[in-house]
């Protein structure tokens, strides 16, 4: 009886333990351009929608310390055409022109790692 409680508790165990490893595999996902929420522009850090990533609405003044100069993709899922520019509050050079419900897996060279802000244009 003993025994057999043991091996309850250890299933149980298992299965806590489980459950952990697929929370934590759940984080990277984040990262999967299907986590981009509709009627909302999602910029990543490297090309193709991977790596760290922001979301926005139409406007973002700042892209915040974690995302500037870094966004190499892009996904404008809001029915606006979106302008990317080199600075927040929408200074700078214009870098990217996006069209309502495009998306760019590569800004190119010009744009890569510049961008800052961002609004309906
Ligand atoms: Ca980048």
């Amino acid at each position: 009886m003993k025994s057999k409680k043991s091996t309850v508790a250890s299933v149980i165990a298992g299965a806590c333990l489980t459950t952990a490893v697929v929370l934590t595999g759940a984080t990277p996902a984040s990262a999967d351009y299907r986590d981009c929420p509709g009627n909302s522009v999602c910029v990543w850090d490297n090309s193709n929608y991977d790596g760290a990533f922001v979301v926005g609405g139409v406007n973002l003044a700042n892209v915040g310390s974690t995302m500037n100069d870094r966004t190499t993709s892009i996904w404008n899922r809001t029915g606006s055409q979106i302008c990317f520019y080199q600075h927040s509050n929408y200074g700078g050079e214009l870098l990217a022109i996006v069209a309502p419900g495009d998306s760019r897996p590569n800004v190119g060279d010009a744009a890569n790692d510049r961008i800052s802000s961002w609004r309906g244009c």
